[in-house]
């Protein structure tokens, strides 16, 4: 049985996949904080993805890395900088150490929010990040490029989108992954035999979706689950958004801290200044205070 390293498993994400991949794999978890009651054939080990050391001893002898650990939202960027960048470095270059070839990267929608809803991506667009955030995960999938070219590492990049039980609103509708699905598609990424470097999407196979996404099912993904089933109930409780949020996939991370004028986000939106949310942050513009920058508590992000 192969022993799988899953970094950041004490989060929401790293909890859904230690259910659902038990007894397929040994798992050896990390994380900077505990994670719950240990299952048979689960290991813990303590390690800071800032810290190469931690990373340099906890990545010794696995088969394939996921790598879901670090800063999981929009932040300062000290905060993005040292989990998301550093992090991630530290993860690619103790695995080429320690000679681990294979590496799941948990990338994220949010490295392609700046494209628009009424557009359908694949893997193969440029990463247009809508955040700090997004950037970081664009960095991470460039790392990954560059060991999968320059050292021979098998790396596979999931943009994921929303790994919950039922999607929380209408733009989940469109990038939910049911944590099954997700199971399902880290198999593909850990079993497949033959691939270097890829980019897929970690989304169900959604009615709404905003992604192409052969090239994951080309690589033997076969999603099970659609969020369409939850679309009456999630619709029904709906409040209408921020325009800005809703023209663009990545949702409110696109206007995060621009400085509340929203035509600079989106120009076609100049007309629409009146409608909802944009209101309030042109009255801020107007008034010369722009929006405040966010703190370092996690935002709630649509
Ligand atoms: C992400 O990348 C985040 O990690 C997660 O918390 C959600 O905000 C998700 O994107 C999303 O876009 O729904």
């Amino acid at each position: 049985m192969k022993t799988i390293l899953i970094t950041g498993a004490a989060g929401d994400v790293g909890s859904h996949l230690r259910r659902e991949l038990a007894g397929k794999y040994n798992l050896l978890l990390s994380d900077i904080k505990p994670v719950s009651a240990l299952a048979a054939g689960e290991k813990f080990l303590r390690g800071d993805v800032a810290r190469i050391a931690d990373m340099l001893r906890i990545t010794k002898g696995v088969d394939a890395i996921v790598h879901l650990g670090g800063f999981s939202v929009e932040g300062p960027w000290q905060v993005i900088l040292r989990a998301n960048i550093v992090g991630c470095y530290n993860l690619f270059e103790a695995a080429r150490r320690n000679g681990v070839k294979r590496v799941l990267f948990a990338s994220s929608n949010h490295a392609t929010g700046f494209y628009k809803r009424d557009e359908k991506i694949d893997h193969r667009v440029y990463p247009k990040p809508d955040s700090r955030y997004g950037v970081s995960k664009a960095f991470g999938e460039q790392i990954g490029s560059l060991y999968a070219d320059k050292y021979g590492m098998e790396v596979f990049c999931m943009r994921i989108g929303n790994v919950t039980v039922a999607p929380p609103d209408k733009r989940r509708l469109s990038n939910w992954i049911s944590p099954r699905d997700f199971a399902r598609l880290v198999s593909v990424g850990i079993d497949n035999p033959d691939f270097r470097f890829e980019i897929v999407y970690g989304v169900s196979d959604n009615t709404r979706t905003w992604y192409d996404n052969s090239n994951a099912v080309r690589l033997g993904y076969k999603p099970q689950d659609n969020a369409e089933r939850f679309a009456a109930d999630v619709l029904a409780k709906e409040k209408p958004g921020d325009p800005r949020a809703e023209m663009f996939q990545g949702g409110n991370f696109v206007f995060a801290e621009i400085g509340g004028d929203p035509s600079r986000v989106a120009p076609d939106l100049k007309k629409s200044r009146e409608a909802g949310g944009a209101r309030k942050s042109e009255k801020a513009r107007k008034s010369g205070k722009a929006a405040k920058p966010e703190k370092a508590t996690k935002p709630k992000m649509k």
